[in-house]
């Protein structure tokens, strides 16, 4: 197959093609209503009908000429990009058909004619082909602008105002340019220098995009400049530690030191990560006095996975600063790889996150690192658009494409992006068009797949070479200067590299933020000591009280309504609680005690399963009220989102959030468990693995909807066996609940110990409304969680079963017990599979010694559930016994699509439990 030659673009482009229908639906309403579109529309529609009218139906008139100019000048601002010189490698076309002249019913003889230039900036009125010299000059130079196609005219207005009186040209004066070219001498030296001492090592270097680190530096300037006091970023392998070491300063001893021991043991405990994975944190003194915390977030190797955890640790820090208004002290600041962006689901679930009520952080910036290439593959093979960047139409957002190759116009743009940013409050992104100068990683031949594009590569000077000559020829900096610059960088490492080299001693330098702020003394190991977790009746009244309370005025639907007697009672008379009951009191009482409370999902306020109606809707006016904001003055807040339909996005952005907020009860919810499959990336690489890669902790619930019910292969299993896999060095706690008092000391526990750990909890469906499973309120005023629950109503005589099981399989169990007159087996629950509580097992266990058979018990197929995680420990409990699984057979489909099979081989499992 023909491989096409590296140009940073794909096929012809499908956002023009967009584009094209965008315009002729415009130029339809144009034509019922010239009114019914903006002025600038209006004038490209008139320019454009004149240029298509046959030669002699089109008079001369000067009015019509300057329609036309004002079609030209509409031309260049919606596609001027597609000319623009931004590839550093290759040459860009100098026309293109649609800007031609012809195209517009315009020929070289109006070149010399005056007209007016509308809106562009400068003298109002000059020639023609001034007019087409500053378009070119604004639009067609290093710097190539996507923004016609947001529909808001003040956008479109500022970013107008910001680029075309200045020409899109910098004007940086002679100190800050040079600034820029130490930026680059670090960020070439870096490479060169690790890729010299440590040959073959695997870094990812940035070389070929060294303008990043510029860039970057801008950002934090310019995020100074507008009051914002951190940056939380985002980023993947490529140039990871150039940015480490020359943006957030970790010491180059440390980067070294890390070089040298490929997998440090980490001083604060873990088995720890490849280095060009790790977060780090540092303060970012300004050049305007300011300091700027900069957070860079430890992400693994699947790309782009880290987004959302970006959005949500932002949205908490914000709200954590106070900045939930304006949402502009913290910046979240994403860099991609061309390759990822474009093939990545994540990025645009992220974008359609960036605008939602419960998730906005106030606009991203994002930087993709376009080096035209992702590991051997080449754009036209990586993606269907055009750009790489096309996916960030979905919201509008203003697209800059720059050229690696001349940084001031890198740093010019991130300025102006930052700033669009913290005027709008929306996403934007930059394409720094750029080159990789190695292979993938340093042991990589990229001659073997790309042998063109690195024969131009080799001969590409370096952007610091071509910098370094304009700064001479502008008369900033000599290049004896320069070379004095590079030397004293060069010193610099090699004085650090010495230190290592001599003694390699882990450099005390490393701050550890991992337990300090509000995770300090929360990184306590894991124990099954019991925490007093029940609520005074008074304190639970009061929560209830609130949710009884209807305000005046506000028209309650009448069957949300008429629970809330019964609710009421339930506490104030200590009658029975039910499930959800009992997870707003939990709540509630977290709240009263002053821990706010967060809950995410699909459909969650009401509840899939029209359980919780955590808000309520006025049947006239749509207007909703949360009573559980009305529980005392003085509370914290609850916050309750509907989610957008995605997993992976919503998931990753409340681990995101609560891995700020310790002190918060994050909980995520799955409309089904089945669904959760769709966030596995955050499952297995963030919430089971951070705090043994990354020593970050994280206390974020997973309710996970389960239970076989006869609702089909997809919902009925949240795939316990998958979490029951990751488990490990008490990195989760995996549960399936039997009762309401349960969850909620389970809910209430999550933030009453030294440590924190993700819950990932089976949610209940038709216990949600069963009659059995409800909890006394007493159970609910003392007590505590329990990891295993006895038999409430053991055999009177000897027991010669011991029927052990999880979740709702119980209530079938005991149901099928009095239904079989079965009087000689006990019913034990695993409430907590893990931490795997084997002492309390064995201690319950004891009163049914004389059990001859041991029997586990599940809904799930045998290749799921909990057997294969129980089997190993029921064998060292039971060495001597008889011991029996009973469940469904192994089936590929987690259930059938039978109501009628499902009932059938339910009761088959439970007799086969209770009966031989
Ligand atoms: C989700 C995911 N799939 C595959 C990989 C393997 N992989 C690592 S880097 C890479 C290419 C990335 O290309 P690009 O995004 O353009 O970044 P670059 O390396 O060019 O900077 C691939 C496929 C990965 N890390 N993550
Ligand atoms: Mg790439």
């Amino acid at each position: 197959m023909a491989s096409e030659p590296s140009t940073g673009l794909a096929r012809p482009s499908l956002s023009v093609l967009a584009s094209a229908d965008y315009i002729d639906q415009l130029h339809q309403l144009w034509q019922q209503d010239p009114t019914s579109v903006s002025e600038e529309w209006r004038l490209f529609f008139t320019g454009f009908e004149l240029a298509m009218c046959p030669r002699d139906c089109v008079s001369a008139d000067r009015a019509n000429d300057q329609s036309r100019v004002a079609s030209l000048i509409f031309a260049y601002r919606n596609i001027g990009h597609l000319i623009a010189k931004v590839n550093p490698l290759e040459e860009s076309p100098t026309s293109h058909p649609s800007l031609d002249l012809a195209s517009f019913g315009l020929t070289e003889q109006h070149l010399e004619q005056v007209f007016d230039t509308g809106h562009l900036g400068g003298p109002q009125r000059i020639k023609l082909r001034e007019i087409i010299e500053v378009l070119r000059d604004i639009y067609c130079r290093s710097i190539g602008v996507e923004y016609l196609h947001i529909q808001n005219v003040h956008m479109r207005r500022w970013l107008q105002q910001e680029m075309e009186p200045i020409r899109n040209r910098p004007q940086f004066p002679p100190e800050r340019r040079i600034a820029i070219l130490e930026q680059l001498i670090d960020a070439e030296l870096f490479e060169t220098f690790t890729h010299g001492r440590y040959v073959g090592q695997k870094r990812f270097s940035l070389e070929g995009a060294e303008s990043l680190i510029p860039a970057l530096h801008q950002f934090v300037e310019t995020a100074a400049g507008t009051g914002a006091e951190e940056v939380v970023i985002g980023m993947p392998h490529r140039g990871r530690l150039n940015v480490l070491a020359n943006l957030l300063h970790k010491p180059y001893s440390l980067i070294f030191h890390e070089f040298e021991d490929n997998l440090a043991p980490d001083p604060v405990g873990g088995d720890g990560d490849v280095k060009y994975h790790r977060g780090y944190s540092s303060d970012y003194p300004a050049s305007n006095g300011r300091t700027v915390h900069l957070s860079l977030t430890a992400n693994p190797s699947h790309l782009e996975a880290v987004n959302p955890v970006v959005e949500g640790r932002t949205r908490a820090k914000q709200r954590f600063r106070g900045d939930t208004v304006h949402r502009r002290k913290v910046l979240p600041l994403l860099i991609h790889g061309d390759a990822a962006f474009a093939g990545q689901g994540l990025v645009a679930e992220t974008f359609n996150l960036s605008q939602l009520e419960g998730y906005r952080t106030g606009g991203t910036v994002h930087i993709v690192v376009n080096n035209q290439i992702g590991f051997t593959t080449l754009p036209g093979e990586a993606r269907s658009s055009r750009y790489p960047t096309d996916v960030a139409k979905l919201v509008e957002a203003p697209i800059f494409h720059v050229n690696g190759d001349d940084p001031e116009a890198v740093c010019f743009v991130v300025d102006l992006a930052l700033r669009f940013r913290q005027t709008f409050g929306s996403d934007v992104v930059i394409d720094m068009l750029c080159y990789r100068k190695h292979g993938h990683n340093e042991g990589d031949e990229p001659a073997f797949t790309q042998p063109l594009m690195y024969q131009k590569i080799e001969n590409h000077p370096p952007v610091r070479v071509t910098y370094q000559l304009q700064l001479e020829q502008d008369r900033v900096l000599s290049l004896d200067d320069s070379s004095r610059l590079s030397e004293e960088f060069s010193d610099r490492l090699y004085e650090a590299f010495k230190t290592v080299k001599a003694s390699c001693p882990m450099p005390d330098a490393m701050p550890d933020h991992a337990f300090a702020g509000s995770w300090a003394g929360l990184n306590q190991p894991y124990v099954f000591d019991p925490v007093e977790t029940g609520v005074p009746k008074a304190a639970l009244e009061e929560v209830a009280r609130a949710l009884a309370t209807v305000p005046e005025g506000f028209r309650l639907n009448r069957k949300v309504g008429r629970r809330l007697p019964e609710q009421l009672e339930a506490v104030t008379a200590g009658g029975a609680v039910d499930w959800s009951l009992a997870e707003l009191l939990a709540f509630g009482s977290l709240l009263a005690e002053g821990f706010p409370v967060r809950l995410s999902g699909q459909d969650s306020i009401r509840g899939t399963f029209s359980q919780r109606h955590a808000a309520w809707f006025d049947t006239r006016s749509q207007e909703t009220y949360v009573p559980l904001n009305h529980i005392r003055d003085g509370q914290a807040r609850f916050c309750v989102y509907n989610s957008m339909l995605s997993e992976a996005a919503v998931l990753g952005f409340d681990y995101g959030y609560s891995l700020v907020e310790p002190n918060m009860l994050v909980l995520w919810e799955a409309q089904f468990g089945d669904f959760a499959n769709g966030a596995q990336v955050i499952i297995d690489q963030f919430i089971s693995a951070a705090l043994d890669k990354w020593q970050r902790g994280s206390g974020i619930v997973m309710l996970l909807p389960h239970g076989y019910e006869g609702q089909g292969p997809e919902h009925s299993n949240a795939y316990l066996e998958r979490y029951l896999t990751l488990c490990a060095e008490d990195n989760i706690q995996v549960c399936n609940l039997t009762t309401p008092a349960q969850y909620f000391h389970a809910l209430r526990r999550q933030l009453k110990r030294g440590f924190r750990r993700p819950l990932v909890i089976m949610a209940p469906k038709s216990l949600l409304r069963h009659k059995r499973a409800v909890s006394p309120l007493s159970d609910l005023v003392s007590g505590h969680f329990s990891e295993m629950l006895d038999d409430p109503t053991p055999p009177e005589g000897s027991t010669r079963r011991l029927v052990l099981c999880s979740g709702k399989v119980y209530y079938d169990l005991i149901e099928g017990r009095e239904q079989h007159g079965v009087s000689d087996a006990a019913i034990v629950r695993v409430e907590q599979f893990y931490p795997f509580n084997d002492a309390l097992l064995r201690a319950l266990v004891k009163h049914y010694k004389g059990a001859e058979q041991v029997v586990w018990v599940q809904e799930e197929t045998k290749n799921r559930g909990g057997w294969f995680f129980m089997l190993p420990r029921l064998l060292e409990l039971f060495p001597y016994r008889k011991l029996r699984y009973v469940g469904r057979e192994p089936s590929a489909s987690p259930a059938t699509g039978s109501l009628r099979i499902h009932r059938e081989q339910q009761a088959k499992l439970v007799a086969e439990a209770l009966i031989d």
